[in-house]
Formats: C-alpha cells, sequence, structure tokens
C-alpha cells in the first residue's frame, strides 16, 4: 500500500496555497513560477505511480514554461515512448493538484490507486529536467520530495532542453531493444543528430553563417555544445545567450516574439546581413522559426508553414527516387492556424489533416501515415515514421546508384528529427539540409507560396469557457448566433477567413484572420474581435 506516513510528512512541507485552482492544460500545469510548489511535489508522486502503473518504465517530468515571461514556470508529464502524458491522466493530474489538505490529498492518491489498479509494489523511474528559470532550482527540490515520499529511483538531467529531456525518455525505455533510439545521455543525443546531419552536408558547398536566436534561454547552452559538433559543417552565430540576466528570458526575442510579432528580435537588427538567415528558438528549444533579410534588408519570416512545405516537399522527393512511393506515404498535419496558402499548396500534392490546437492532437494524428509531417505555424513540429517505414527505408535494397544515395539520405535524416516531439535544433538541423541540398536561400525557401496576411488577437472575456468549438476549432457552436455573424463577416474579405477558439494556455479567446491585404486582414480581425467582445 501507499507509503502514507512518509507522504504526509513530506506534503505538509509543500501545502496547497488555498486560493489558487490548478489545472493541467495543454502544456501541463502553468502558472506563476512561485505558485507551483505544491504542484510539483504532488507531480512528483503521480509521476512515481505512472511509472508503477507502467511496469517501472521510466516516465519524464519537464520543469519549464516554455515562451512565456520568466516568472512564469511550469510542469509535464513525459510517457514512456517520449510522447506527451496520456490524456485520461491529465484530469488525474488535475485533481490530485486541487486536493486542499494533506489528509484530503492521500485519500485521494488512495481513490486512484484502487480504480486505476496500480500496483504500488512495482518499481517507479522518473528522469526530470528543468529550464533555466531563476524559480526552476526549487521547484525541482519540490519534485524531488515527491519522488522520495514514494521511493523513486529519480535521476536528475540537470537544466536541458524539452527535446532532450523528451529524448532521454525515449532511450532509457528502448535501451538494448530494437526499437532502441540512442543512447541515454546528451552526448548521445548530439552525437545522434550532429553524426547524420554531418553526413548529409559532405560535399556540400559551404554555407554563410547562421545567426541562432536563442532567447536567453536554455537553448543557448544546448545550441553552443551542438555547435562543437558542426565545427566542420555549419558555421553558426550564437545570438540572445544571457540566460543569466534577470529579466532576459523570451524578451523581445526567441520564437513567440517573432512569430507574434512578425518581426526581428530588436538584438538581431544590426547583426544581420542582406540576404543572411537566422533563427529564432524558444524558450525551452522546442519551437524555431526562420528569417531572412532581402537585399533591400526587409525582413521575411519563415514559420512552422514554411518548414512543413520544404520538409515534407524533401522528403517526397527522397522517397520517389527511391522507388518507395507506392509503399511509404507521406502527409502533413496543420491546425487551423495554418496559413491558408500553406494549405492550399500542401493540399495540391499531399494530403493534409487539420486537427486541434496542441502538440498531442498534431503529433497523434500525424502517426496516422507512415511519414507524418507535422507542424504548428508557431514553429512546433516534427517529422515521425512508423515503425513498418523505418523497418523498410533500413532494409530497402536499392537497384542504382541514385537510389542508393536518396536511401542513404533518407536514413540520415531518419536520425538528424527528433522524432519525440518537436526540437528546434533538430529541426534547424534539418532545415539547414533541404536548404543545402536544393541550394536554396531564404528567398528562394520563401518563393514556395506566398502567404496571406494574417492577424491574431487575444480578446479578454468575462467566461471563455462558453466558447464552444468544432471542425478542429474552425467553427464555434457556442455562443449562439456568433459563428453566423462570423461566416458572413468573412464572405465580405477576399480570401477572408476568420476563426474564434477560447485559448489552452491564458484567460483569454484568440481571433484569427487572415485575407488578400494587410488592411483587410486588420479590418476583418478587428471587427471579428468586435463581434465576440
Ligand atoms: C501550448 C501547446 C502548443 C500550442 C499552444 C496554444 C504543447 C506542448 N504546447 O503551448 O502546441 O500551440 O499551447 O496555446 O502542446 P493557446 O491554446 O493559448 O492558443
Ligand atoms: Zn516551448
Amino acid at each position: 500500500s501507499l507509503p502514507v506516513n512518509d507522504i504526509r510528512r513530506l506534503s505538509d512541507l509543500h501545502p496547497k496555497p488555498q486560493d489558487i485552482n490548478y489545472q493541467y492544460g495543454t502544456a501541463g500545469f502553468r502558472t506563476l513560477g512561485k505558485v507551483l510548489d505544491s504542484v510539483l511535489f504532488r507531480v512528483g508522486i503521480l509521476a512515481a505511480l505512472r511509472s508503477k502503473k507502467l511496469d517501472g518504465k521510466t516516465i519524464g517530468v519537464m520543469v519549464t514554461a516554455s515562451h512565456n515571461p520568466e516568472p512564469d514556470n511550469g510542469v509535464k508529464l513525459v510517457d514512456p515512448r517520449g510522447e506527451m502524458l496520456e490524456s485520461s491522466w491529465e484530469s488525474h493530474a488535475t485533481v490530485l493538484a486541487n486536493t486542499p489538505s494533506t489528509d484530503e490529498f492521500i485519500s485521494a492518491l488512495q481513490d486512484f490507486v484502487k480504480t486505476t489498479k496500480i500496483d504500488i509494489s512495482k518499481p517507479a523511474r522518473v528522469v526530470y529536467a528543468r529550464d533555466t528559470r531563476p524559480s526552476g532550482p526549487a521547484l525541482v527540490a519540490a519534485l524531488e520530495d515527491g519522488l522520495k515520499a514514494m521511493s523513486a529511483e529519480g535521476r536528475n538531467a540537470g537544466v536541458t532542453t524539452t527535446p532532450i529531456l523528451h529524448y532521454l525518455v525515449r532511450t532509457i525505455n528502448t535501451k538494448g531493444s530494437k526499437e532502441s533510439y540512442g543512447t541515454d545521455t546528451e552526448e548521445g543525443y548530439y552525437t545522434k543528430l550532429s553524426s547524420a546531419f554531418n553526413k548529409l552536408m559532405v560535399g556540400r558547398p559551404p554555407r554563410p553563417p547562421l545567426v541562432i536566436d536563442c532567447a536567453n534561454g536554455v537553448g543557448a547552452l544546448a545550441a553552443r555544445v551542438l555547435s562543437r559538433y558542426l565545427v566542420n559543417s555549419l558555421p553558426v552565430e550564437l545570438e540572445n545567450t544571457a540566460i543569466d540576466t534577470p529579466g532576459a528570458l523570451n524578451n523581445s526575442c526567441g520564437a513567440d516574439f517573432v512569430k507574434v510579432n512578425q518581426k526581428l528580435p530588436p538584438s538581431l537588427t544590426d547583426l544581420l546581413g542582406p540576404c543572411q538567415r537566422g533563427c529564432s528558438l524558444d524558450g525551452d528549444a522546442d519551437r524555431l522559426i526562420y528569417f531572412y533579410l532581402d537585399e533591400h534588408r526587409q525582413f521575411h519570416m519563415l514559420d512552422g508553414d514554411k518548414i512543413t512545405t520544404l520538409v515534407a516537399s524533401f522528403i517526397v522527393e527522397l522517397v520517389k527516387t527511391v522507388g518507395l512511393s507506392e509503399k511509404l506515404k507521406v502527409g502533413v498535419v496543420q491546425t487551423a492556424y495554418a496559413n491558408g496558402s500553406s494549405t492550399k499548396y500542401l493540399s495540391e500534392r499531399l494530403p493534409v489533416k487539420c486537427v486541434p490546437t496542441g502538440v498531442k492532437h498534431l503529433h497523434h494524428a500525424a502517426e496516422q501515415y507512415d511519414i507524418g509531417v507535422y507542424f504548428e505555424a508557431n514553429g512546433h513540429g516534427t517529422v515521425v515514421f512508423s515503425q513498418p517505414a523505418q523497418d523498410l527505408i533500413f532494409s530497402h535494397q536499392p537497384s542504382t546508384p541514385t537510389q542508393l544515395t536518396a536511401l542513404t539520405h533518407l536514413q540520415n535524416i531518419l536520425n538528424v528529427i527528433n522524432q519525440t516531439v518537436g526540437d528546434a535544433l533538430s529541426d534547424m538541423l534539418l532545415v539547414e539540409v533541404v536548404l543545402a541540398h536544393k541550394s536554396y536561400g531564404g528567398a528562394e525557401w520563401d518563393s514556395l507560396y506566398t502567404d496571406l496576411p494574417n492577424r491574431l488577437v487575444k480578446v479578454v472575456v468575462p467566461d471563455r469557457n462558453i466558447f464552444k468549438t468544432v471542425d478542429a476549432e474552425r467553427r464555434l457552436v457556442s455562443p449562439g448566433a456568433l459563428q453566423n455573424k462570423i461566416d458572413e463577416l468573412v464572405t465580405k474579405y477576399s480570401e477572408g477567413r476568420s476563426f474564434v477558439r477560447p485559448s489552452g494556455t491564458e484567460d483569454v479567446v484568440r481571433v484569427y484572420a487572415e485575407a488578400t491585404t494587410r488592411r483587410q486582414t486588420d479590418d476583418l480581425a478587428f471587427r471579428v474581435a468586435g463581434l465576440v467582445y
């Protein structure tokens, strides 16, 4: 049975604040770092229970608030294959985080163990990490108390990126099996990605240096280490690496800043030359946005949709050259936020599916293809290969030298990609491979299709929970007549499209609009926001 005495003693050190209601949302628990102590303690216990439930498989815990401001923090659990926590456990997490007292917490745990049929005698293993936020160390200590209360075996992966933590979970759990995913260390991660990348770059002409905006976060540490493995293949310039400067994290820099403001971080204005390309990571290095300046020093953004297009087209080409088009179907997954032009371009070439916002939805849908490419417009995404697809790629016998070359490329691409979750550094290497192989600069890449102007606005409403969507969040069914009014407005704009959805991470409603001109787009967004308000 549960070690009730240990739990009680340690739980009393991490009391739940009375007035706060926590929610395990799209990105785990996320709020101000200073109110998360009890949550981390309880997540430690929950992670141990999840591990026991899965027969001692290692569970991951990541302490981060990604692109959010520095005072925020958060925590999410990672399941054994490196994917997001199974959704049925999200609500258990919410219930356990909100029980008011230690006694109530313990009885909720006892209920949970019983109804979920968890065998407490099984081992529990948890690997955990945090980003660079100042609130991180204390939160990790609270998590460790939770693990201690359950006598779980903990492995501290230190300060690292979210995708590296996902990689570690997957490699630990597949160690020595035929599904082995690499060596279960950070060095194993860097070696796996970079050696595949370096092979793909052999014989390619030298590239102009890539400027990497590290958002003053943990990506700076990882990018620095990675760059040492790339000395002969990819010159990089690391910017916004001030991880110890208070207030600097994600402040006027990083992938979210660039995507939302559609402009260069001010800190890069004097650094980026004409026709030079750069990219921005977010605060935990799982999102990536590219950009370049044209010859007139005009800024152009290359977001998740542009990455999807570039990567999916390249993989399709390789598969075709190898002669496996019939056996390896490549498909794309997007959300409603994908630019209409990207959806049009892709749909003319590939199967494209639209799903609700949130990585788990995209990831799951992508797994339905042999090779699934998914990116959110905000730059989070990756490529997933089904097990049969991987087996085929590594066992297929090509019949011509051209096929052999393409197959080897495909094999190396598989190893550059972090299939567990969106990974800014892995995605960056992937983009660089395609650019090098196609001899593309930013402009050539950008020219595949032209983005429709788009606008995202937040509306603060008394109760966002009355907003209910269907059709992958593209249509509202509540409140009442709102969707009809939106539909009516949209018809007045050439190529107009607009939708409204409640945020899963903030207490606001988001309005998205696109149309053929900037002015029309802003007008549409403004008028739809007016309807919502
Ligand atoms: C979270 C999601 C991200 C999504 C965003 C939308 C994960 C790991 N992250 O950050 O994919 O784009 O939420 O936020 O799923 P919103 O619901 O506030 O618009
Ligand atoms: Zn992130």
